[in-house]
């Protein structure tokens, strides 16, 4: 739903709710996992959703329900749910809709975990699911089916940030009468909103960008009511990845700079690009800020910027790779992105590593990628810190 705010005020006040005692301006923490009733006949009509309000915190919060409305705001999307992490997001979506028998079509590049949950788990519960590469629209057409139901991608995609068409992902679902999803992450509502794109449900890793400090592992998923519903009160019911009411606030917090924040992280990660890209020692950059970037013609239309990762490749070999990650002072090794402190990491050896070297070389992640999260720091010193390591290699 578009609200009269601008996404710098809603990320500010969106879904907040002026029902709290004593009128606090910062969200209370309702650290309670239940909720006490009147009477008998008060739980019996929550139960029965009846009655509003609050049962059990697995089923709903309210620190955790102005973290939902704000994200539904910001994506102007009907509804939100928060969850454990961005997996429990993923899962979430794609479980509560598909069942034995059904097919989904996926990126077939996508954080690892999310393949491992597609090419693993999935199968084991009878649901098909065909990887296709999204860039290419023919192969997504051919990819369909009679028991498609759902697609799914991210864009730009980690690692290597292809970015994907979401005019066309949305226009194929609609035609098809499928599910559309797409994991927002590397963007936030604040630099593209799939939902102007015709998309259905949009999910974030709320660990990264929108709580932006590195203390929370988080997921967000936005879409209808009745799709929220659904996740809602099954999957996230039923399984359980919902989110902490102390994680939830920390997010709110966290979001209240973000896009201070999303500024400065790609207004450093195009600094840190160009440079990357002018050194000898740099055989390919990827970003999408860069003009050479193929997914560069969606800026201004489909993205209002580049977002914060970079990923590149070295000339050389990959114990050069090890050498100039080991040699890097600022720039923290650890996997993750979206925080105020610049990491740098492997994807083939660490966050794609549930995938094959088949499968990994298939979806277009080469063994050399380096992927870095520029942060918050003064770009220069970021810069100075990659090219003492480059020095060294
Ligand atoms: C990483 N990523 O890449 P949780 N969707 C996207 C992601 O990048 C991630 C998740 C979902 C990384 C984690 C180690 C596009 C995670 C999963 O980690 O479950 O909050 O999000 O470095």
């Amino acid at each position: 739903m578009k609200s009269q705010l601008s996404d710098k005020s809603l990320c500010i006040h969106g879904g907040k709710q002026h029902d709290h005692a004593h009128g606090p301006l910062s969200t209370p923490i309702y650290q309670s996992s239940t909720f006490v009733f009147d009477n008998a006949e008060q739980g019996a009509a929550r139960f029965a959703g009846e009655e509003a309000g609050y049962i059990y915190s697995r089923l709903g919060n309210p620190t955790t329900r102005e973290l939902e409305l704000k994200i539904a705001a910001l994506e102007e999307m009907e509804d939100g749910a928060a969850t454990a992490t961005g997996m429990g997001a993923v899962s979430a979506s794609v479980l509560s809709f598909l069942e034995k028998g059904d097919h989904l079509i996926a990126s077939k590049a996508v954080y690892g975990c999310t393949f491992a949950l597609f090419s693993h788990m999935l199968p084991k519960f009878g649901i098909e699911v065909t990887f296709v590469d999204m860039e290419d629209h023919s192969a997504v057409e051919k990819a369909l089916k009679s028991n498609t139901k759902m697609i799914f991608a991210e864009t730009p995609i980690n690692p290597n940030l292809v970015v994907i068409d979401l005019a066309f992902i949305g226009d194929f679902a609609k035609r098809n009468n499928l599910i559309s999803v797409i994991d927002n992450t590397f963007m936030t509502p604040l630099l593209q909103k799939p939902k102007h794109f015709g998309i259905d449900i949009v999910l974030h890793s709320a660990t990264k960008y929108l709580n932006g400090h590195g203390d929370v592992v988080a997921g967000l998923v936005c879409g209808s009511k009745d799709h929220i519903e659904t996740i809602k009160f099954t999957v996230l019911k039923d399984i359980g990845a919902t989110i902490s009411p102390h994680d939830a606030w920390l997010i709110i917090r966290g979001m209240k700079t973000l896009s201070v924040r999303m500024e400065r992280h790609c207004s450093n990660a195009q600094k840190v690009a160009e440079f990357l890209a002018q050194h000898d020692k740099i055989e390919q950059v990827y970003y999408p800020g860069l003009k050479s970037h193929p997914g560069n013609k969606f800026i201004g239309t489909q993205m209002k910027a580049a977002g914060g990762v970079i990923a590149f490749e070295l000339k050389g070999t990959l114990e050069m790779g090890a050498q100039f990650i080991n040699a890097t002072k600022l720039c923290t090794l650890a996997v993750s992105l979206g925080d105020a402190e610049t990491l740098i990491q492997h994807p083939a050896s660490m966050t794609h590593s549930p995938y094959t070297q088949e499968e990994r070389l298939a979806a277009g992640i080469s063994d050399g990628l380096v992927r870095i999260s520029v942060g918050l720091e003064e770009a220069d010193d970021i810069i100075a810190d990659l090219a003492q390591a480059l020095e060294q290699i």
